[in-house]
């Protein structure tokens, strides 16, 4: 069955494609860059999953294929759950990690070590043509560091330390990762729906 990955973000695609396969899960996927014609959809939500099912239901919609959608972000918890569903696009510029990363760093800088708690969310959404939907999220806690580490991964990962580990996100592999992170969690909690409703 054919399944569209409704993400133009390929560091989340890399890491949804190894969740899925891990999962035992062998659709046909397509990827949102596929369709270069269909407009990425305003994300007028104000949660996760609002903006998760907003991107599954407009590409459902425009290709006739059932579509997963996946919106994240960084919640500080300092900083009231910020930058949150506007984590991709802190710095002004959409999209650009290494910017977005360097001015949260900045804003916290005067923020002691035991007060830099945060977490990352995932909310999962399927759309099906018909409007069905279904959204599961997940998360992912841990401390900010005041230096980026690591290579691997993408976004705020460099700054992250997961609770319990004394690596950041982008210091493990691929697959430590996805064992514990917010988006291994909600896409694992969505493929027995997956498994039902799209076959
Ligand atoms: P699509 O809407 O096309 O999927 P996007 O990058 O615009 O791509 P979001 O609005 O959901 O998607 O923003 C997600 C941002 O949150 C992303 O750009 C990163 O900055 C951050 N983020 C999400 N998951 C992350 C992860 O696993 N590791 C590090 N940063 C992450």
């Amino acid at each position: 069955t054919r399944l569209i990955l409704a993400t133009r973000n390929h560091g989340k695609l890399t890491e949804l494609k190894a969740i899925l396969a891990a999962a035992d899960l062998h659709h046909d996927l397509v990827c949102a860059d596929a369709y270069p014609d269909i407009p990425d959809v305003k994300e007028t939500g104000v949660t996760f999953a609002e903006n998760a099912l907003l991107k599954a239901h407009a590409l459902a919609q425009a290709t006739g294929l059932p579509a997963v959608a996946d919106d994240s972000g960084l919640c500080v918890d300092v900083l009231g759950g910020a930058p949150g569903i506007f984590s991709a696009r802190w710095s002004g510029s959409h999209g650009d990690d290494r910017a977005n990363l360097t001015l949260l760093l900045d804003q916290l800088s005067d923020v002691p070590d035991q007060h830099r708690a945060a977490h990352f969310t995932c909310a999962a959404a399927l759309a099906l043509p018909d409007g069905t939907e279904r959204v599961v999220e997940g998360r992912l806690r841990g401390t900010l560091r005041r230096e980026p580490a690591g290579t691997h991964g993408f976004g705020y990962d460099p700054i992250l330390q997961p609770d319990g580990d004394t690596r950041t996100c982008a210091e493990m592999s691929p697959e430590e990762k996805n064992e514990i992170s917010h988006r291994g969690k909600a896409f694992r909690g969505l493929v027995p729906v997956l498994r039902e409703m799209v076959g």
